[in-house]
């Protein structure tokens, strides 16, 4: 493994009409040596197929169909790095890109860097106001009950060195991994910078996640377990 340079990982299911743009943003905005990984779960769209047709050989393609999920597709894509700095982020163009230099200069002095839609001067454009309104509270709740100085505890959007994810390791899948491993880096004597951000809502593509009320109450309820789980098995 190269250290010096920075591994983007993307998990993708039916990105086709955004995978491309993205990688081609990430590569012309990331200073230094980039490379772009995609895990992609066998996308019936052939999300796969398109990142292949680039045909450049810093942006390369895992395709599954032996597993499925993100928590895991992240992972992958994190142990297959070249580099040794790791950032993941959604593929749906609701993240810029062009945040990640600034991703990359919080780790100068701290462990972990993320991108945060809470902290002043971001912003979550790319949910309903209720929506918002719900994940915003949760976080808060999630931030006095942990006492984590961070405001986007469910951030996707992460930069921090390859051995300590893989040190860490995600635990839970969409809705509380991030929660998950945020606060076991905390709790383990590891910084955490946030650096603003503006999400924006998906354009192409459906969303992956249950936008209804009933699937944000499945969400919810594992996100609430998952913080009581972390607040009662650290009381020693
Ligand atoms: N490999 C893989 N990627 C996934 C899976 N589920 C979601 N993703 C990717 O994870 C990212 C986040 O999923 P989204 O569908 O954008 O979820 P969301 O941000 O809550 O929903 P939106 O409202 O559409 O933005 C996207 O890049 C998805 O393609 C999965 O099971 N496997
Ligand atoms: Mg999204």
């Amino acid at each position: 493994m190269s250290q010096k340079g920075v591994s983007v990982v993307l998990p993708t299911y039916n990105e086709k009409d955004n995978i491309r743009e993205l990688a081609r943003r990430i590569l012309d905005s990331v200073k230094g040596s980039v490379e772009v990984v995609v895990v992609d779960d066998d996308s019936p769209d052939l999300t796969w197929k398109a990142v292949k047709e680039m045909g450049d050989p810093r942006v390369r393609v895992i395709r599954r169909t032996d597993e499925k999920g993100l928590t895991s597709a992240i992972m992958r894509g994190v142990v297959e790095s070249r580099y040794g700095i790791v950032v993941w982020m959604d593929a749906d163009l609701s993240m810029p890109p062009e945040k990640i230099n600034e991703l990359l200069s919080g780790l100068t002095h701290h462990d972990i860097a993320i991108g945060s839609r809470y902290s002043k001067g971001g912003k979550d454009l790319g949910d309903t106001r209720t929506a918002v309104f719900m994940s915003r509270t949760l976080g808060l709740v999630a931030r006095a009950v942990l006492n984590v100085p961070v405001t986007d505890l469910n951030t996707g959007f992460v930069a921090a060195r390859k051995k300590l994810v893989e040190e860490l390791g995600f635990r839970g899948d969409y809705g509380e991994y991030c929660l998950d491993f945020l606060y076991r880096a905390y709790k383990l004597g590891y910084s955490i910078v946030e650096v603003p951000y503006v999400c924006v809502p998906r354009i192409k593509g459906e969303s992956k996640t249950a936008t209804n009320l009933l699937g944000f109450f499945v969400r919810g309820r594992k996100y609430i377990y998952s913080m009581l789980r972390l607040r009662f098995s650290n009381r020693g």
